[in-house]
């Protein structure tokens, strides 16, 4: 019997997944986390508590204070679409607002490259704008984070720390058209009503202005249907889709047209990544130049099966996952059951526009013992994923085929 059999095992034996994730067998995911309760679990971050915040479900808590709350993986499984009260939330400073009206609000627009200012109160911008809806994946840059090898400081997150939601707003575009731009703009910076007292610097976010402008980024004040969470940057936040997370500025109350690049603390030097085409380099090296984060890289999971799960041996099981990249779309999956040395294609689900998680599926009947299985998606410009993970230094863009070991009995 093969070593890592023998070990399975032992650790099923012993105790359950959090045991057998112990015993070194690759990702743990983090529903595994929040389904067991037995001491056995020190090593990838120790156990972690899941609670509910304001009008969400438990959710796992990675800080308070400001919160982070991480997604359960198995949500991922429920359907495309995640739920507003299962998305997960992160802040960096600790003064969020704790109380907003959603009417009365007001955006400042504003700075030296536009030729007249405006203030747009929520009301205005429901009524007096066309809507538009985009289903669009939010990442965090620092998504699965806890998984780099070597380890990196910051937000130890596993895969949970992504949802894919409807948006509904107003294209950036139309608002700004408003503001009578002059030919000096260069960048539009973002703020939101959260501020930074123990300093560290208040969070503003940077577009160029073209892309500001390309009628996708948009004022979002509607997610699933409802409200957008309180937590989640009620009442109103930036999409931007295809980017990470941390463009999406949240309860935004200042947009400025500059004449220049912005340099604010979390432009420069936090959220860049090494400026080389992996956005990659070599542990424990310094990147000779860096650049703000930008796209998501191409990623997929497998959502149906947890790494540690028993499965029926000779019957076949349909295995579920979810692909998405920064706004090409999924063109291919291809999945293996045998550790990466023969793919085959995986069947895919439901397109809800190239920004959205899209499904796939594929139907395998296991030999009994265990069984590594990896998916791997491609985008329609021939994008793919690493079969070794990438490292740098902030923990960003990690999108490493990933292996889910399960066991027929
Ligand atoms: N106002 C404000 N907006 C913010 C942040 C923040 O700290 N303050 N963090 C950003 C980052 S890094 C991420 S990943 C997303 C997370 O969005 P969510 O909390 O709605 O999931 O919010 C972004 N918008
Ligand atoms: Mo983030």
């Amino acid at each position: 019997m093969p070593e890592t059999t023998n070990r399975l095992r032992r650790a099923l034996l012993s105790g359950g997944v959090g045991a057998l994730t112990a015993g070194g067998l690759g990702v743990l995911s983090r529903s595994a986390f929040a389904q067991t309760t037995t001491a056995e679990l020190p090593i990838v971050n120790g156990r972690r508590n899941l609670w509910a915040y304001p009008e969400k479900r438990p959710l796992i808590v990675l800080a308070s204070r400001p919160p982070q709350l991480e997604t359960p993986f198995d949500v991922f499984n429920d359907g495309l679409i995640t739920p507003n009260d299962a998305f997960f939330v992160r802040y960096h400073n600790s003064d969020i607002p704790r109380s907003i009206d959603g009417d009365a609000h007001v955006i400042k627009i504003g700075g030296n490259a536009v030729g007249k200012p405006f203030e747009l109160t929520m009301a205005e911008l429901r009524s007096q704008f066309k809507p538009l809806e985009i289903v669009a994946v939010n990442q965090c840059s620092g998504n699965s984070r806890s998984h780099f090898s070597p380890r990196v400081t910051g937000g130890q997150f596993s895969n949970g720390a992504m949802g894919n939601a409807r948006w509904v707003g107003v294209p950036l575009k139309d608002v700004l058209a408003r503001a009578e731009l002059k030919n000096t703009a260069r960048q539009v910076t973002f703020n939101g009503l959260d501020a930074a007292p123990l300093g560290g610097g208040d969070f503003v976010k940077a577009l160029d202005v073209n892309h500001a402008l390309d009628g996708e980024v948009m004022l979002a004040y509607q997610m699933n249907g409802a409200d957008i969470p309180f937590l989640n940057g009620y009442p109103v936040k930036l999409i931007v889709p295809g980017y990470y997370g941390t463009y999406w500025v949240k309860h935004l109350c200042e947009i400025e047209v500059i004449d220049q690049v912005y340099e604010g603390f979390w432009m420069k030097p936090a959220y860049r990544v090494p400026d080389n085409d992996c956005a990659c380099i070599e542990p424990g090296t310094t990147p000779a130049s860096t650049r703000p984060i930008g796209r998501f890289t191409v990623r997929s999971f497998i959502t149906s099966l947890q790494d540690g799960a028993h499965i029926r041996a000779r019957q076949p099981t349909v295995v579920r996952g979810i692909g998405f990249d920064g706004g090409q779309g999924i063109r291919e999956v291809a999945y293996s059951t045998d550790g990466g040395e023969s793919w085959r294609g995986a069947k895919l689900g439901q397109e809800l526009g190239r920004y959205s998680f899209r499904e796939f599926t594929f139907a395998f009947t296991p030999a009994p013992g265990v069984h590594d299985l990896r998916v791997r998606a491609w985008n329609r410009v021939g994008h793919s994923q690493p079969m070794d993970a990438l490292w740098q230094p902030a923990g960003y863009m990690r999108n490493v085929v990933e292996s889910v070991k399960v066991i027929a009995t």
